[in-house]
């Protein structure tokens, strides 16, 4: 896992350079945003399990056959894991926000997973659904500024999973 400040030195590094302007504008806009990004990411842990029961009403009021016999989300067992997906999408998605950097999403969320939904017959196009759900209910609590840099990470998982 990298964050915004590793990933700049590694790829200056990388070609034995020091920093330009392109490298100080990356770092200075990561900066400028800390207290926004902390500030969001406390109010998504104090509200996580209300952020996840609302993205998966948005979810199942519109696909309502998910929860029904023959949904892959029917059975107690299969919606648990579906909210417990909903749930890993919301951390990992806070941790790389907090990172300003994707490559968390890569190592611990996406490795592995479309091949993973698709052999268990989760359906995708739902499950990315279900985190555009998540992307809407985080910006209505945090705001418009820190819900577009959340918004940047739920994309990156929905197009990572499409
Ligand atoms: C931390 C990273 C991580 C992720 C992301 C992860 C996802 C993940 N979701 C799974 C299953 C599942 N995922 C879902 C999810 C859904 N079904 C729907 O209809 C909805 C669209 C959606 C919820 C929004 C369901 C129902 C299963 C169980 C499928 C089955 O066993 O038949 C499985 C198969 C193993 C299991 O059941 O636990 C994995 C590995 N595991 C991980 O360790």
């Amino acid at each position: 896992m990298q964050d915004a400040v590793t990933s700049v030195i590694n790829t200056y590094d990388v070609q034995g350079k020091y920093l330009d302007t392109s490298a100080i504008d990356k770092l200075k806009s990561y900066f400028a945003t800390g207290e926004l990004r902390v500030r969001a990411a406390a109010t998504i842990s104090a509200n996580a399990s209300s952020i996840i029961k609302e993205s998966v009403g948005k979810l199942f009021g519109e696909q309502p056959d998910l929860v029904r016999p023959g949904g892959n989300a029917y059975t107690t067992r299969r919606y648990a894991a579906c909210i417990r997906d909903q749930d890993y999408f919301l951390r990992y998605a806070t941790y790389a926000m907090l990172a300003g950097d994707p490559s968390i999403l890569d190592e611990r969320v996406l490795n592995g997973l479309k091949e993973t939904y698709n052999s268990l017959g989760v359906p995708i196009a739902s499950s990315v659904k279900g985190i555009q759900s998540l992307k809407e209910v985080v910006a209505s609590l945090v705001g418009p500024d820190a819900g577009k840099e959340m918004g940047v990470y739920f994309d990156y998982l929905s197009s990572g999973l499409g």
